[in-house]
């Protein structure tokens, strides 16, 4: 019997956006603020579907992979804190419709399929700081991170030797 996998489903970030991401936190928090998120780490997540079976990994890629919808640009223009959740996060003021909408749809699928979703309304961010208990002062993003979104992947989150890894297992293409 094959083990089960930690699986989610999440948007990429191109790597200049990312290395522009992490010298403006770098530049906007101080150390004490959080538990910075590793560049490689960071992501839009879509769906979070928790530990699933070779089978029902299978089965949710072949739901996901009948998504027709056209990809989107994504403007990442909003910062802020969860101090219940302890995040300090980039996000978007304007969810562009394709990313709720595919957002919607994968979540609904795992629904179906049987994946716990949270009752939360979907709030597209990338984290990146974890364990923010103290209120920070968050800067206005240093400047606008405009990029187009062409696909979605689905991620394995591992915790090897004390460290978060997400290794991306699949890509779904989103229409021209
Ligand atoms: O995109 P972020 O970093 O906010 O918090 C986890 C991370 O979200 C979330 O899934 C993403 C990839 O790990 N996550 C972890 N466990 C979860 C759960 N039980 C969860 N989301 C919902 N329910």
């Amino acid at each position: 019997m094959s083990e089960s996998k930690r699986l989610f489903f999440a948007l990429a970030l191109p790597d200049e956006i990312q290395q522009q991401i992490i010298h403006w936190r770098a530049a906007s928090f101080p150390p004490d603020a959080g538990r910075p998120v590793v560049a490689a780490n960071l992501h839009v997540t879509l769906a979070f579907l928790g530990e699933l079976s070779a089978q029902k990994q299978a089965a949710l890629e072949t739901l996901a992979g009948r998504i027709r919808q056209p990809g989107f640009t994504l403007t990442l223009d909003d910062a802020g804190q969860w101090l219940r959740s302890r995040v300090v996060w980039l996000g978007t003021r304007q969810p562009p419709r394709g990313l709720l909408q595919l957002a919607n749809m994968l979540r609904a699928q795992a629904a179906r399929s049987g994946c716990w979703q949270s009752p939360q309304p979907f709030h597209p961010h990338i984290t990146l700081l974890r364990d923010a208990s103290h209120a920070v002062a968050i800067p206005p993003p240093g400047f606008c991170w405009s990029f187009p979104v062409r696909e979605f992947m689905l991620y394995e989150s591992q915790f090897v030797r004390g460290r978060t890894r997400y290794t991306p297992l699949q890509r779904f293409p989103l229409q021209p």
